[in-house]
């Protein structure tokens, strides 16, 4: 009965017994792209370049710092985000010089104290080619002891640092806003231990979150979170962002399953708070302070985190829904009758779905016809026949009741990446579109595609409003395409899209910081008390505030 009236609809392709037990796109995912794509994508017009020391907006050719003032009062400017807009850089900062960099060299040896322009180029630009800094000097310290030595000497020298891992953050928090020294924890990328009882991972900071995943596999295991940057960026990164991503609904946030760190503040010292316990209530739980900091308060050097067993069965759909208020019903029920076996449930819309095959090669919508949203969703269990079978139930049921109009079950490992090809390559599809606008919001279910359909209406046609995401974490992101990046849309879309946020009790930053675009923003979702208490914290660890500055806090909370 069940198979009749899913042939009959022909909405839905059933297959055989085959498990996806790797379904995600490991071998064609946009990540392995994504270091490729910062060396050889040029996008047009849209960035800062630097010459003679001076920042210009390519496409205006408008200076954003007074050639005469020079670096002391060296103003930022980018297009990302209207209030990165004049930033100044700190005059209490040292400027570098050969003395520095001999020191360096005597400490890290002197093919790990990077000068080349052309490496210094891809350092100081981030992932989308929307911020860029001009520091001089890149450092590749090896162990903790030479981060260590650094940071000590830095803070010494009141030199401000940048801590960089794969630089695939969205919010320009990698990347120098003037010549801060960065450094790169890429050397240090061991796994230190893994424990096949408790499933425990320890492991240096540069790590790079895809070889963890490749690693743990040969063991059995699965890393707790999944994200479409997984080829390039760092465990270390991934923590000091507290990275969301796609596994996030079913293995929950960083917080839960980073079990300790260790992390050296800015003068030097090391604070070992590597634990490996599931449970451990000795006094205040510090680690939590560097997850989600962005490199303000500390660098991360190793991590422990608690891994998962692979299990046998993964299935995966890709769903047809033809309004919101369906999928919103859809994530109801999902959570409800595939409950413990539920592992992804994010959504597209078509405008999303256009861009990605209209950007991206060998992409095809897998249902037949086109939709005004699709769905993915995920189970991940250990009963192949059983879990197969929920999955099906679920979908004939919400086809009978009319939730869904259309969908697939991939069958096959290769159906299963080609799907998630579709939602993991929005990110690097509207980056080819050209000027990208990106928010990244927790908002209440019912309301996360109101504020899609309310800029949609506001912009009319300056601009193509895409809106995705984790819809099972309640996260939107939020991407405005147009052809060039233009002050006037950018103020049609800021403040409104924060005070939107701000208004309905949201967050301006599920999963991707506040880095250097939204470090002003804070106060849209944090109170003033909040953020005083922030800026306690920092000038506690970083009295001289040489970490990471212009990022996260507002700059003006700080008297140096
Ligand atoms: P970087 O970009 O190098 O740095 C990010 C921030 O962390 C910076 O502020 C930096 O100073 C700091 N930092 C880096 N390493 C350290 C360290 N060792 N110690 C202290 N501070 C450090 N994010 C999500 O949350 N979910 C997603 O699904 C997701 N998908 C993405 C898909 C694509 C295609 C891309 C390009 C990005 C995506 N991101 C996503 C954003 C980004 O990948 C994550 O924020 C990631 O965690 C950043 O890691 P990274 O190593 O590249 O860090
Ligand atoms: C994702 O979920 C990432 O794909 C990137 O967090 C989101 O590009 C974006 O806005
Ligand atoms: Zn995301």
């Amino acid at each position: 009965m069940m198979m009749q009236k899913l042939r009959r609809s022909g909405a839905f392709i059933r297959f055989g017994c085959k498990s996806l037990i790797t379904s995600r796109p490991d071998k064609n995912s946009v990540s392995r792209s994504v270091s490729g794509f910062v060396n050889h994508y040029k996008s047009k017009g849209k960035l800062f370049e630097l010459s003679d020391g001076n920042y210009y907006n390519t496409e205006l050719h408008h200076p954003c710092i007074s050639r005469h003032l020079g670096m002391l009062l060296q103003q930022y400017k980018c297009f990302g985000s209207s209030a990165v807009s004049l930033i100044q850089r700190n005059p209490l900062f040292s400027s570098l010089d050969s003395k520095d960099v001999s020191y360096f060299k005597e400490i890290l040896g002197e093919k790990n104290v990077i000068e080349d322009k052309e490496r210094l180029e891809t350092a100081n630009t981030d992932w989308m080619h929307k911020y860029k800094g001009s520091s001089k000097l890149m450092l590749l310290p090896k162990n903790t002891q030479e981060v260590s030595q650094i940071l000590q000497y830095c803070d010494s020298r009141r030199l401000a640092v940048v801590p960089q891992g794969g630089n695939t953050g969205l919010v320009g928090g990698s990347v120098p806003v003037f010549d801060e020294v960065i450094i790169n924890v890429g050397l240090m990328n061991k796994v230190l231990a893994f424990d096949e009882v408790s499933g425990v991972l320890v492991c240096e900071a540069g790590c790079i979150l895809e070889n963890l995943a490749t690693f743990l596999d040969t063991k059995g295991f699965i890393m707790p979170l999944d994200l479409g940057a997984k080829g390039s960026c760092h465990i270390g990164g991934n923590v000091s962002t507290n990275a969301g991503g796609l596994r996030l609904i079913r293995y929950g946030s960083l917080h839960g399953t980073v079990l300790g760190l260790e992390a050296v503040t800015a003068n030097g010292n090391v604070l070992d708070m590597l634990g490996t316990l599931r449970k451990d209530n000795t006094g205040y739980d510090l680690k939590h302070l560097f997850i989600g900091s962005e490199g303000s308060l500390g660098i991360v050097t190793k991590v422990s985190i608690l891994t998962q067993p692979k299990l046998s069965s993964v299935n995966l759909a890709f769903i047809a829904c033809k309004d919101y208020l369906s999928c919103q019903k859809l994530l109801v029920e999902a959570k409800r009758n595939l409950g413990e076996i539920l592992s992804a449930f994010e959504f597209l819309d078509n405008n999303s779905m256009d861009l990605v095959l209209n950007h991206l090669d060998g992409v095809r919508n897998p249902v037949s016809s086109s939709e005004n949203f699709y769905i993915l969703i995920e189970t991940t269990g250990s009963d192949e026949t059983n879990d197969r079978e929920k999955l099906e139930a679920f979908l004939l049921k919400s086809l009978e009741k009319g939730l869904v109009s259309d969908g697939v079950i991939a069958q096959d490992i290769n159906q299963a990446s080609s799907f998630w090809r579709i939602r993991e390559g929005i990110t690097e599809a509207l980056q080819r579109a050209g000027a990208v606008y990106k928010y990244d919001l927790s908002l209440p279910v019912e309301e996360i595609y109101n504020i899609v359909n309310d800029l949609r209406g506001r912009l009319g046609d300056l601009a193509n409003v895409m809106g995705y995401g984790h819809l099972g974490d309640g996260n939107l992101h939020l991407n405005i395409s147009a052809t060039e990046y233009n002050d006037k849309l950018l103020g049609l879309i800021e403040p409104y899209v924060y005070e939107w946020t701000s208004k309905h009790r949201g967050s301006i930053s599920a999963e991707h910081g506040l880095g250097v675009m939204k470090a002003n923003e804070i106060f849209y979702s944090k109170s003033p008390e909040t953020v005083a208490l922030m800026a306690s914290i920092k000038k506690l660890l970083d009295p001289k505030g040489i970490l990471n500055p212009y990022k996260v806090l507002p700059h003006s909370l700080f008297s140096y």
